[in-house]
């Protein structure tokens, strides 16, 4: 029992559809080490909530019916069906039971750390969990039980995953985007938001760039896997990394977002692990240049039994990473490590998180939509929630200012 309590202890919060979605990949699996089953999937729109549900059970065996799924992993959140693609409706819609939220997450128990999750092209997801991250951070005082000495998030970490809609989707979806980019990074006064910002973006992801079904769940693999290794690193022995030394120096730096590059089942017998992590760096989550990169970690991890066999050693991954930052000029923060997986075998998989690199080759495919709608949205209140010009400025400016920061 002593090891629960020494490793961090992560929960799943999701929003909207297709980030629940991702959540509910997690119970496809039989374990979840790290997050065991504290994870939430929360939406406007019941019938939504359902699906989603219908999937989780689809994972669990038969010893799960739905209403208990619905009661512990589950919230129905705000008045309205749906935030309508407009993410003022999903903050408004969490505004409204910010109180029920905190409640379902206060029977997780103890958490050290946070993975929020939503999609930036829809309203629900995109809308909610930037306002949750902020109420979490910084604006629960008067939701404390009990006046106690400490508040009940202090040193709580947020990571949040958000994914940028194809680029061929409709404009809304781009203005949501950009909206939701710069509420995870920064809040309304313009102070850091999440602790680290993942992003992936479907189009870089599925090169067929058709969105159906199929390929959502090939996306949402990824993004699971690219967490996995995440949360993995922090639970095992050797060279633990752990979330907080992904945070700590990236948010000094003001350069907190990340995309995970990943790559997977590589044969250790066969090739270097500085081939490796180039495999790795060519399979980045959204379209960036490598070498605009500011901040770097890399978590390899192999088979209990080549590490044991010292085929593979914690000196060898050092060298490695120093050697691959070196080549492509990327005098960065950083650190590897090398975490164990279960199992005999040679496959090996490496996650780099590669962090502050410039944003602008991903803000391209949707700056022009963006700026083409934002003064038709902005000062039209559509449903409970309101985009006034004044907020909408400052997103920008946020957004801005955070990006020429961390451009070339
Ligand atoms: N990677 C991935 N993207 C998804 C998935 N489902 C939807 N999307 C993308 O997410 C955006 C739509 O967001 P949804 O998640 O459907 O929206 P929502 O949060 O429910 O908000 P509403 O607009 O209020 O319905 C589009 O850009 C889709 O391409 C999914 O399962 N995986
Ligand atoms: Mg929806």
């Amino acid at each position: 029992m002593a090891r629960t309590d020494t490793f961090t202890r992560w929960s799943v919060i999701a929003s909207g559809e297709g980030g629940g979605r991702i959540a509910s990949q997690f119970f496809d699996r039989s374990e979840n080490p790290g997050i065991d089953d504290r994870i939430l999937v929360m939406n406007t729109n019941r019938a939504d909530l359902r699906n989603t549900i219908d999937r989780m059970q689809g994972g669990m065996g038969t010893d799960r019916d739905e209403d208990e799924m619905m009661e512990s992993h589950a919230l129905e959140f705000g008045s309205q069906q749906g935030a309508g693609n407009f993410f003022p409706n999903g903050e408004a819609c969490a505004r409204e039971d910010l109180d029920r939220i905190v409640e379902n997450i206060k029977e997780f128990g103890t958490t050290d750390a946070f993975m929020h999750v939503a999609t930036l092209g829809g309203g629900t997801g995109n809308g909610s969990i930037p306002y949750v991250v902020d109420q979490f951070k910084n604006g629960l005082e008067d939701l404390n039980d009990n006046g106690a000495s400490e508040r009940w998030m202090d040193s709580v970490i947020h990571t949040a995953f958000g994914v940028w809609p194809y680029y061929y989707e409709q404009p809304q979806r781009h203005f949501n985007a950009v909206c939701g980019l710069s509420r995870l990074l920064r809040t309304g006064e313009g102070e850091q938001n999440g602790d680290m910002v993942l992003l992936a973006a479907n189009s870089h992801l599925d090169e067929e760039e058709n969105g159906n079904g199929r390929h959502y769940d090939s996306i949402n693999d990824a993004i699971i896997t690219a967490i996995d290794l995440m949360i993995g690193a922090g639970r095992e022995t050797r060279s633990v990394i752990d979330v907080k030394d992904y945070v700590t120096i990236p948010s000094q730096m003001d350069a907190y977002h990340f995309t995970p590059a990943v790559a997977t089942e590589l044969n250790g017998n066969v090739y270097e692990l500085e081939y490796m992590l180039d495999q790795a760096a060519e399979n980045t989550y959204v379209p960036m240049d490598v070498g605009t990169t500011q901040a770097a970690y890399a978590i390899v991890r192999a088979p209990e039994s080549m590490i044991e066999n010292d085929e593979i050693t914690e000196p060898d991954v050092y060298g490695a990473f120093r050697d691959w930052t070196g080549k492509h000029d990327i005098n960065v923060a950083g650190q590897a490590s090398l975490t164990p997986k279960r199992g005999r075998g040679s496959d090996i998989d490496v996650l780099l998180l590669l962090g502050g690199f410039d944003l602008n080759p991903l803000l391209e495919h949707s700056w022009d939509e963006f700026e083409m709608l934002g003064d038709s949205l902005a000062g039209q209140g559509r449903g409970e929630g309101d985009l006034s010009r004044a907020e909408l400025d400052r997103i920008v400016d946020n957004l801005e200012s955070y990006v020429e920061r961390n451009a070339e």
